[in-house]
């Protein structure tokens, strides 16, 4: 427990972490590796056992993935985590945050309204997430393919069938679906989608086009406002409900990131926006 504990820590740090009940046993069929020496022989054993699954368009996309050694640097050099007291992550993360928020809450309000008024989500919550992982899509960062990286990622020893692999059967199928060429499309480096960092498995879930021009959670704010909060509802929300710790929905935002203060800064920082 206290390597998984650690694990999931580690990858939050990577920026969120979005955990769906997506539990699969798939990826026992493949083998993996912790060098990129193998990585064509795998990438043939997927098609051979997963291709049926996806269009010849998307699996050309897939053939075209390599692996990518700067991802496993990453992952391997992870070691920060969320750490530390609560306190001292608050004001590291959120800080100065919430008026920015408010700013963001009357710019978009069209968008947070049609939002609580289809999932019962409250402005705040969404603003929070937004703002912590992105900062409100004005942070990127160092940018890495995102099929590429899931792939990498899934191939790998360390955490391909626990985490990566059922990722990267999201992300194919995001991709197969139409709803993000996720071949072309960059992230950080665990693949995460758009302005609030998505795992491709939430995505899939979460998708939703909420301004016209199909779904684009990297550059369209009514899209990455209207897709959290659907990722809500689809993750048990209760419409307008109590968010803070020992409710209800302090569990859905347990759901969203694995680290506790991330948790707490979660609530606290909607909190703060809302006051
Ligand atoms: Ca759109």
């Amino acid at each position: 427990m206290k390597s998984s504990k650690k694990l999931l820590t580690a990858l939050a740090l990577a920026s969120c972490v979005t955990f769906s009940p997506f539990v699969t046993n798939d990826a026992w069929a493949l083998f993996c590796s912790n060098n990129g020496g193998r990585f064509n022989e795998w990438k043939s054993a997927f098609k051979k056992e997963y291709g049926s699954r996806y269009k010849k368009s998307t699996l050309r996309k897939f053939d075209r993935v390599k692996y990518d050694s700067r991802v496993i640097a990453l992952d391997r050099r992870n070691n920060r985590s969320f750490k530390g007291s609560f306190a001292s992550f608050y004001k590291r993360r959120a800080g100065g945050v919430a008026r920015i928020a408010r700013s963001k809450k009357r710019k978009y309000q069209k968008y947070f309204n049609k939002a609580q008024k289809r999932y019962g989500v409250q402005p705040e919550i969404i603003l929070a997430i937004w703002g912590l992982e992105s900062a409100f899509g004005r942070y990127r960062g160092k940018q890495f393919p995102i099929l590429q990286s899931t792939a990498t990622l899934a191939y790998d020893c360390r955490r391909s069938k626990s985490l990566f692999f059922p990722q990267l059967l999201a992300a194919m199928k995001v991709t197969d679906r139409g709803i993000a060429d996720l071949s072309k499309r960059t992230g950080a480096w665990a693949g995460e989608i758009g302005q609030t960092q998505f795992l491709s498995s939430s995505f899939l879930v979460a998708a939703v086009d909420f301004d016209g021009g199909g779904v684009n959670v990297f550059k369209s704010p009514g899209d990455v406002i209207g897709s959290t909060a659907k990722w809500f509802k689809a993750n048990g929300w209760k419409r307008g409900g109590n968010y803070q710790p020992g409710s209800h929905n302090y569990r859905v935002i347990q759901r969203w990131n694995k680290a506790t203060n991330y948790q707490k800064t979660i609530a606290k920082l909607a909190k703060e926006i809302a006051r």
